[in-house]
């Protein structure tokens, strides 16, 4: 496995553990992180031993935003011609799931990179915002476009003027978060989802991600009709036969990926 300085990366059985390890920075996401990150990434979703993934960071924050020391000297030209923060279109190229087990602060970036996770499972300590209006900017790694989406125009508008944070209950109640778990046992009941995830039939998982992520870029329509489409495609795979034959004989699946 290759060698990394920003993250831990350890494959638990079929499932990707991906940690984020800057803790004297709070996980604060710079470049290297982002290369890292979405490399690694990259090598998960290559690799047909792994079916899930869980990223999380540590127990006092998940990540405390973009890396504000490694941002405070660019300027326009800088982040336009880099275009900064592009290198997390990899991330969310990913075609396997991952899902983002949050505790402490999920903020500014670090917020964003939860919510480019297919869902977020938070420790009862998780604490979620966009506080880049208090440093005279703003979203920049699809926080104005991805929380609006999750939690609507109210809360995400109010959270983007004015910087609130979120705790877990209201993140939960207000479509955020989908579970809440003590802290203690966040890491763990990830990967257990993750598992689980891990031994559906491979085909069927990417399909029903793609088709989740569908309903955030079409009309209904059109994403009903994606779907039907997808749907009819799947009964092409020997994992259907097997699954439909699996469910009446009442036995698990064998499952091939084809
Ligand atoms: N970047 C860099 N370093 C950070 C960051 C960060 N985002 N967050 C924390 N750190 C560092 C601190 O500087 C400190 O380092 P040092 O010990 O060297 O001083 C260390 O982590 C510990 O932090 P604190 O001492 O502040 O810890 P506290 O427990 O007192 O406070 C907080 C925790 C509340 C999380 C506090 O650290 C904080 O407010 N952090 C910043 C949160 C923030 O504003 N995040 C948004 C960043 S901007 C962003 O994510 C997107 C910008 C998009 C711009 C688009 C440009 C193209």
């Amino acid at each position: 496995m290759a060698d990394y300085e920003t993250i831990l990366v350890e494959q638990r059985g079929p499932v990707t553990l991906i940690t984020l390890n800057r803790p004297k920075a709070l996980n604060a996401l710079n470049s290297q992180v982002m290369d890292e990150l979405t490399n690694a990434l990259a090598a998960y979703d290559a690799d047909d031993s792994q079916g899930c993934a869980v990223l999380t960071g540590s127990e006092k924050a998940f990540a405390a935003g973009a890396d504000i020391k490694e941002m405070c000297e660019l300027d326009f030209a800088d982040v336009y011609n880099r275009d900064f923060f592009a290198g997390y279109d990899r991330f969310t190229a990913t075609r396997k799931p991952v899902i983002a087990a949050v505790a402490g602060y999920a903020l500014g970036g670090g917020c964003e990179l939860a919510m480019m996770c297919d869902f977020i499972l938070a420790a009862d300590t998780a604490k979620f915002g966009q506080p880049e209006i208090k440093l005279a900017v703003t979203p920049g790694m699809g926080g104005s476009q991805r929380l609006t989406r999750a939690v609507g125009k109210a809360k995400a508008m109010e959270m983007c003027l004015t910087g609130r944070m979120m705790d877990v209950h209201e993140a939960e109640r207000a479509g955020l978060v989908s579970r809440i778990l003590p802290g203690d046992e966040l890491v763990a009941e990830a990967i257990k989802t993750a598992e689980l995830i891990a031994g559906m039939a491979p085909i069927a998982v990417k399909a029903n991600k793609e088709m989740v992520n569908a309903a955030f870029e079409t009309t209904l329509q059109q994403g009903v009709m994606f779907e039907r489409r997808l749907f009819h495609g799947i009964f092409g795979t020997q994992d259907q036969t097997e699954g439909m034959a699996a469910f009446i004989e009442k036995r698990p699946g064998n499952w091939k990926g084809k």
